[in-house]
């Protein structure tokens, strides 16, 4: 049996750690579930499009919290590894159980942390299967996770409520306060190491924050022209805009003399980088408008890319109504560049980057 003698395995450090991963842990599951709500909507789900840097910052919080869970959880299992080898391995029924769901806990939180930070740095390694795996793998791990506190309830509240140190032992009193204080600095250069790519004024001291200063006119791409198929668009281009009332067929030159409006708007990318820009262009309402939709009305906005798992997003009817949903047409003073979705792109306040279309070919008004 092998001894482990180390100050940091004890309860009382493994519960001050606990406390703050479950904070952590527990904001980015939130956070998790309401950017799969935006993105998959249930038919009870609604999202405000005020603040409009509303989904920028529940974005920002799930990525951040995130990253921060990962050296959390590497020093929380430092604190409590022995005990994975104490003996028996199995006591009884129940315990067999525990252990399985401690298993599962562990698989899960890792399987989380490692995805998540794998879709933050690369571009969309997994495609939708992603969004998918990480969605239930994020019900296991919460759902283990409760388990795991109820089961650890009683040496969770007895270890927070003594000391980190005790006199009669001050010196493993001392590395225990060390152990926790290496965690939380270690937690914070996490925080500082990514928030660069969502947090304006960062970015210099952000080494993660890949993305953020890429792309033409300032703002980053995710998906560029080329990489979507989308070849050079002629004056033949149309905007189809079909509603209740018919259909219209619009030229460019047709949208930049309709009244344009100018605002300040982020694109949120659920990949981990956010950032602001000026746009000017066409209030959606008023183009569905002129095809005689209500304000109940939803639209559905479809893509000139051919294939693409982006190629088509829905408008819900607050978002369609709202006059800051623009169909942009202009970036920071200038006409779009192709690779940001010229001629025309959505851009609406308080959604996410993905459903920013771009290149957008027709807006057709449903519901
Ligand atoms: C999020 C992922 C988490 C993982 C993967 C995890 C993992 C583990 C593991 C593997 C153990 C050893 C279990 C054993 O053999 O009995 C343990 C123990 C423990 N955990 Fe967690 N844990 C997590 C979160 C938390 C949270 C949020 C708390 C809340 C404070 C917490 C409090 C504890 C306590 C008090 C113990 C027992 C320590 C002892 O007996 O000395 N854990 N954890
Ligand atoms: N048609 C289309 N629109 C798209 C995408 C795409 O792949 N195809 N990518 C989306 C994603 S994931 C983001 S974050 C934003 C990025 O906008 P930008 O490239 O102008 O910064 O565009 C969105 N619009
Ligand atoms: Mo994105």
């Amino acid at each position: 049996m092998p001894e482990f003698r180390g100050a940091a395995h004890d309860a009382r450090v493994t519960s001050r750690i606990g406390r703050w991963l479950g904070i952590a842990f527990g904001l980015c599951f939130v956070t998790g579930l309401l950017s799969h709500g935006i993105q998959h909507p249930p038919a009870w789900f609604s999202w405000p499009t005020r603040p409009v840097n509303l989904f920028r910052v529940n974005q920002g919080v799930h990525v951040i919290s995130g990253i921060v869970s990962i050296p959390l959880l590497v020093a929380k299992l430092w604190t409590v590894y022995p005990k994975l080898f104490a003996k028996p391995a199995i006591r009884s029924l129940p315990h067999a159980l525990e252990r399985v769901s401690i298993l599962a806990l562990l698989a899960a939180a890792f399987f989380q942390l490692a995805t998540g930070l794998f879709n933050v740095a690369q571009n969309y390694p997994w495609g939708f299967y992603f969004v998918t795996a990480h969605y239930a793998v994020a019900w296991i791990a919460v759902g283990t996770l409760l388990l795991h506190i109820a089961v650890k309830l009683p040496i969770i509240r007895e270890s927070l409520s003594t000391p980190v140190g005790l006199q009669q032992e001050a010196a493993a009193g001392l590395s225990r306060r060390a152990f926790l204080r290496s965690t939380g600095l270690a937690a914070g250069a996490a925080a500082l190491a990514t928030a660069g790519a969502t947090v304006p004024g960062l970015q210099g001291v952000s080494f993660l924050g890949w993305r953020s200063t890429r792309g033409p006119q300032g703002l980053p791409v995710n998906r560029t022209a080329t990489a979507a198929g989308v070849g050079r668009i002629t004056d033949a281009w149309r905007l189809e805009v079909t509603g209740p009332g018919g259909s219209r067929r619009l030229s460019l030159a047709e949208l930049t003399a309709l009244p344009q409006t100018t605002a300040e708007l982020p694109i949120a990318c659920v990949e981990g980088w956010s950032q602001s820009a000026t746009w000017t262009g066409v209030r959606i309402t008023d183009l569905i408008g002129s095809v005689g939709a209500g304000p109940q009305a939803a639209v559905r906005v479809e893509s000139l890319e051919q294939g693409g798992a982006y190629r088509v997003s829905e408008l819900p009817a607050a978002h369609a109504r709202d006059p800051l949903t623009l169909l942009a047409l202009r970036l920071n003073g200038e006409e779009l560049d192709l690779d940001h979705g010229y001629p025309c792109r959505i851009i609406a306040p308080s959604r996410p980057g993905v459903l920013q279309t771009k290149w957008v070919g027709r807006l057709v008004v449903t519901g």
